[in-house]
């Protein structure tokens, strides 16, 4: 699926931009499925079922980022094992890749973004193999809060860490000492794709426009390396989206629950 050069490229910047990845019924359905999660169609911590009276867009506008909404929404589960998904992340990972994690950003106007980190910080492989899938649902431009990059980041160690008070940020730590000069806004097109190494440094801006910032991100890593996560030697609460599973002797387990992500806004 990937061509020579863009294999080259994410070996080189750590991180690839595919602009046409989801098609426009796949990016309605997902804005339909977030639609419904805002309006309380499962139970997820924090988010009440909404009046009839309230409209779509107040829902909407109430939520920053709903984390694991895979392990509720049949939908969302589906794009965990988007075949092309798979099929790319075998290429740029290994033949057999696992997902642990997803995150529904809504990011309404005003929300704040995040501050520059690494995410095997917070999911660790063994093998620098975590990758992130970032996929568009509306255009994602500087004004709405699009990601930034620091290109070949990914193939520092991890930066030291600590808090912020940056108001154009949530409460989430910020790496510490970056090269930030170097940074480069992704501005993508909605349906568009962003695939980056979870050593490449990011982060995104407050939304300062009147639209949201949908965006559905997965993250993975390659089915050999053990995943010590949230406690355990090896988390077992993954899905398998392309070649086999080396640990699958260790079974699977159902650990993570969906939640919002903590909120810290400067309006
Ligand atoms: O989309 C954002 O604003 C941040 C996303 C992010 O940090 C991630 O996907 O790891």
């Amino acid at each position: 699926m990937l061509t020579k050069e863009q294999l080259q490229s994410y070996e080189h910047d750590g991180y690839l931009i595919l602009p046409k990845f989801l098609n426009q019924d796949e990016v309605r359905e997902i804005k339909s499925e977030a639609t419904r999660i805002c309006r309380g169609a499962y139970q997820i911590p924090g988010i009440s079922k909404s009046d009839d009276d309230e409209t779509d867009e107040q829902c909407l506008a109430k939520y920053l980022c709903i984390h694991m909404p895979h392990k509720v929404s049949p939908i969302l589960e589906k794009y965990v094992r988007h075949p092309k998904i798979a099929e790319a992340l075998s290429e740029l990972i290994s033949p057999n890749v696992k997902c642990m994690q997803s995150m529904l950003f809504i990011k309404p106007p005003s929300f704040p973004g995040q501050a520059y980190h690494q995410d095997e910080r917070y999911i660790p492989t063994e093998d620098r193999s975590l990758t992130g899938v970032w996929m568009a649902i509306d255009e994602a431009t500087i004004r709405n809060g699009c990601l930034w990059v620091i290109p070949g980041t990914h193939k520092d160690p991890l930066y030291s860490w600590g808090p912020h008070n940056n108001p154009e940020y949530d409460g989430a730590d910020e790496a510490q000492d970056i090269p930030r000069s170097k940074e480069i806004p992704v501005e993508i097109p909605s349906g568009g794709a962003l695939f980056f190494n979870g050593f490449l440094l990011h982060s995104s801006l407050k939304n300062r426009s009147s639209i949201y910032r949908r965006v559905l991100v997965n993250h993975y890593m390659s089915a050999e390396s053990c995943l010590p996560w949230q406690g355990r030697e090896d988390f077992r609460d993954v899905i398998i989206v392309s070649g086999t599973d080396p640990h699958s002797d260790k079974g699977y387990e159902d650990i993570s629950r969906p939640h919002l992500r903590a909120l810290r806004r400067d309006k």
